[in-house]
């Protein structure tokens, strides 16, 4: 990621945009040219240009207006430059205002800059009213319903950007790693016709005289994908129709999804240690000033990460007090209790069957065990996953154990008499690996426009 202030960072590195003459980057010319021009990031600026003329664009962060000399900060995306206005016309500027700054680079005194910007003129490209609803430099604390209510402006945030830079980052660094492991990215249907994965968590909708579903995950079109493309994954947005009310539950929820075939549960757990760790090393080096400006280290484990069986837990459960049987599904009150026995990242492995859903296969010889896992962080879940059955027949069977109707699964089921390979894959909350990587309690912060029970918009 490339610098994100324009504090001493500063590297000059002149583009094949860079001119004294008239701007002609990111702008158009003719009439409307004066709306849109600039020739440069601040991020493209240093104290090498210094003589040089630029146009930058971006919002005033602060104004301080004096008699001779007055001083602004103007930010865009890649970073923050000083004005200097002095001998010209100004119009009335506002914090938060759009404008456009053409002037000279010259040396500073400011202690936080490298350079500042003499402006020669000063264009207003729109108008920021005030009172706003919410600070964006953060001197004014809002909660985090003001903030989410009014997101746009919330991003001019540093803290707020820099989590979403930190969260483009980690998409980024996901799609290489399973890439480079030989995983194709596929985008399956959000609006179907029957449920995925069984169970009532699923939002109806009208559909054209019909009733079609919100998808609540990729699952049987992953595990279709696997007979012609080995390995897929999918990044993709999936919904619950969950009434909970807690820090990691949103109605819509961003899911990492991979499907490979000829790989067991433990294969596939190999997958997610070695991409959940390379994708925090790759955030944590690639966005240092932005942890700067949230104030948080992202976590680096290594891989391997450690293997806790479900019976491990239950027996530590019980050494802290706990009425727990095998076959009780964990509490929220459990997984925190484990959870401090087990601070970071770890696997909880061999559940019994009955807690899975109906595609994951029994474990040979402890057929009440499952081939399933789950990843947690300390008391968080962030995925779960397993190896599938792929015999149809014993699909067949389970789906009716499960209370759930075989005929309902038809398609699906089809596509198991065309040639299914043995296969394993998981499923990943994005939005809590990312709280996690920004050290945020509330998934919210780290979801532009976040949906649950009692938030429909913005
Ligand atoms: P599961 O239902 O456990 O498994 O979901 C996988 C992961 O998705 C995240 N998650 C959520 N995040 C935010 N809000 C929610 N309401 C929410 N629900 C789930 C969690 C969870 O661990 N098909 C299987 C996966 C598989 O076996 O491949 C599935 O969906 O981080």
């Amino acid at each position: 990621m490339g610098t994100t202030n324009g504090y001493k960072q500063h590297v000059g590195s002149p583009t094949a945009c860079s001119t004294t003459a008239a701007p002609t980057c990111g702008g158009i010319r003719g009439d409307d040219a004066v709306t849109f021009v600039r020739t440069h990031d601040i991020a493209d600026l240093g104290e090498d240009m210094v003589g040089r003329t630029v146009t930058i664009s971006g919002w005033i962060e602060d104004y301080r207006k004096m008699a001779k000399l007055s001083f602004a900060t103007l930010r865009d995306v890649t970073g923050l430059a000083q004005i200097i206005i002095k001998d010209v016309n100004v119009p009335e500027l506002s914090r938060q205002s759009v404008i456009s700054v053409s002037g000279t680079i010259q040396e500073t005194r400011a202690r936080d800059y490298s350079f500042e910007v003499l402006a020669d003129e000063i264009v207003v490209l729109a108008r920021a009213s005030h009172p706003l609803p919410v600070d964006p430099l953060g001197r004014l604390e809002s909660n985090i319903d003001t903030r989410l209510n009014h997101r746009a402006l919330d991003m001019r945030n540093q803290r707020t950007a820099s989590i979403f830079k930190m969260r483009h980052r980690a998409l980024q660094a996901l799609r290489d790693t399973l890439t480079s492991e030989r995983f194709i990215e596929i985008t399956t249907p959000k609006i179907i016709g029957s449920a995925s994965e069984g169970g009532a968590n699923l939002f109806s909708l009208e559909y054209f005289g019909k009733t079609a579903y919100l998808a609540q995950s990729p699952q049987l079109y992953k595990e279709q994908m696997t007979i012609g493309l080995q390995r897929v994954f999918e990044i993709s947005n999936f919904y619950r129709a969950e009434n909970s009310h807690t820090g990691r539950h949103l109605t819509e929820f961003t899911s990492v999804d991979i499907e490979a075939a000829f790989m067991d549960y433990d294969d596939v757990m190999g997958v997610l240690e070695r991409l959940v760790a390379s994708t925090c090393r790759q955030v944590a080096s690639d966005c240092v000033a932005e942890q700067d400006v949230i104030d948080c280290v992202v976590p680096t484990p290594e891989a391997p990460f450690e293997r806790v069986t479900y019976e491990q837990c239950v027996g530590e459960l019980r050494e802290c007090g706990q009425e727990v049987e095998f076959g009780d599904d964990l509490l929220d009150s459990h997984l925190r209790l484990i959870g401090r026995n087990h601070p970071g990242f770890f696997f909880l492995t061999d559940w019994p069957l009955k807690l899975k859903p109906f595609y994951i296969r029994e474990k040979d010889g402890r057929p009440e065990l499952s081939r399933s896992f789950d990843l947690q962080y300390g008391y968080l879940e962030l995925s779960s996953g397993g190896t599938r059955l792929h015999d149809p027949e014993t699909l067949r069977s389970r789906l009716a154990e499960q209370g759930l109707d075989p005929a309902q699964f038809e398609d699906h089921l089809e596509s198991f008499g065309w040639g299914m390979p043995p296969h394993s894959g998981w499923g990943m909350g994005l939005d809590r690996l990312m709280a996690v990587i920004t050290g945020v309690d509330n998934v919210r912060e780290v979801v532009l426009y976040p949906r649950d029970p009692d938030r429909l918009s913005p």
